[in-house]
């Protein structure tokens, strides 16, 4: 009976059911600055809609998740609540959209910078996710 329910619980895909994340990097700050952007994929597998709430990590004082909305033709960075991702959906943290704020790394941000945040979803669970550090790309 075990054997049964353990391969039941496969086909329907518990086992996948948080939230996946891919391509983390965090860029280093602009010289002088001490915000860095971070981005990231999330597929949701699951059936039903999660939102991430919170995002924390031992090496930033604060983390915040932002948002870029267009007003007037500007786009304008705002602080949103929360990110969420519909399900058996893939969203992606980048330029110009979702992103996460890092603010006053403990220590200076290097490219060999070992970095973890922490991710809180709605559902309660949490994903440690550890981002390559990379520079902002020239233009
Ligand atoms: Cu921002």
């Amino acid at each position: 009976m075990k054997k049964l329910l353990l391969s039941i619980s496969l086909i329907c895909g518990f086992a996948q059911a948080t939230p996946q994340i891919s391509n983390a990097t965090v860029r280093l700050p602009l010289p002088g600055k001490t915000v860095s952007a971070g981005y990231f994929s999330i597929d949701n597998p699951a059936n039903d809609n999660v939102k991430l709430l919170n995002a924390t990590s031992p090496q930033f004082e604060s983390i915040e998740l932002h948002n870029h909305i267009n007003v007037d033709g500007m786009l304008r960075m705002v602080k949103v609540d929360e990110f969420e991702v519909p399900a058996r959906t893939t969203i992606h943290l980048q330029p110009g959209g979702y992103h996460l704020m890092l603010f006053r790394p403990k220590s200076p941000l290097t490219p060999t910078s070992d970095i973890e945040i922490q991710l809180t979803w709605s559902d309660g669970s949490k994903t440690k996710v550890k981002p390559t550090i990379t520079e902002i790309p020239k233009k």
